[in-house]
């Protein structure tokens, strides 16, 4: 028997610095946020935590839409939730788009100054013959590159034109960039499908916390 206890090697985890502290500290913070969005055409409520869970509860009213988010947040992680009572029996599009201005607030609001964020994010997800591929940059302005086939102008009773419409909101809203493109699909719910995925993931990576404090850019802001 020395000097040192016998369980001495537990002291090697001290020497943990101060910015890996806090890093830990934040890790353990939830990165949430909440917002409420009223308007003559639509009532959005969300709240959006970037906790790795994916738990959600969606309710739009459209179908093939909350299957979408479905999607958004298990395979990003992202956990949501996500009610909209819109003026559907005008068409769907008021209802998808502000849903996509209500998620970029909410993104924008959950990731703060963007500190620590790994923020480019890629990602290709195959849906049987249909390939997506999505590739994002947290970077503090809105941009789409929206490479998508469609073959046909509704799924269900959902107007194939929305998709767009919804991203085109979501990038603006979230002050981020996003491209996305699907090389190879026939089936319009798989090409859908496989967007929704790729960009889940894509989005898993991009807000995925680094260790690091900084804010990933020469600018020092996002
Ligand atoms: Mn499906």
């Amino acid at each position: 028997m020395g000097i040192f206890p016998s369980d001495w090697k537990r002291f090697e985890l001290l020497p943990l610095s101060f910015m890996g502290f806090l890093t830990m500290i934040r890790g353990i913070m939830q990165r949430t946020a909440q917002l409420e969005r009223k308007t003559r055409e639509t009532t959005i409520s969300g709240t959006l935590t970037l906790d790795g869970r994916g738990k959600k509860d969606v309710s739009t009213g459209i179908g093939f839409f909350d299957h979408m988010l479905d999607h958004l947040s298990k395979h990003s992680g992202i956990s949501l939730n996500l009610h909209a009572q819109g003026d559907l029996e005008v068409d769907y599009h008021h209802t998808v788009e502000d849903c996509g201005i209500v998620l970029g607030e909410l993104l924008l609001k959950a990731i703060g100054n963007g500190a620590g964020i790994n923020r480019f994010g890629s990602a290709s997800v195959p849906m049987e013959e249909t390939l997506a591929e999505v590739s994002l940059d947290l970077c503090g302005r809105g941009y789409l590159v929206f490479n998508v086939p469609v073959l046909q102008p509704k799924v269900g009773d959902f107007d194939s034109e929305l998709v767009r419409e919804f991203f085109l909101a979501f990038t603006r809203s979230g002050r981020f960039t996003a491209h996305i493109r699907v090389t190879t699909g026939k089936n319009q719910h798989h090409i859908f499908e496989a967007i929704f995925k790729a960009f889940a993931r894509a989005l898993r990576e991009a807000v995925m916390l680094t260790g690091s404090e900084e804010i990933p850019s020469t600018k020092g802001v996002l």
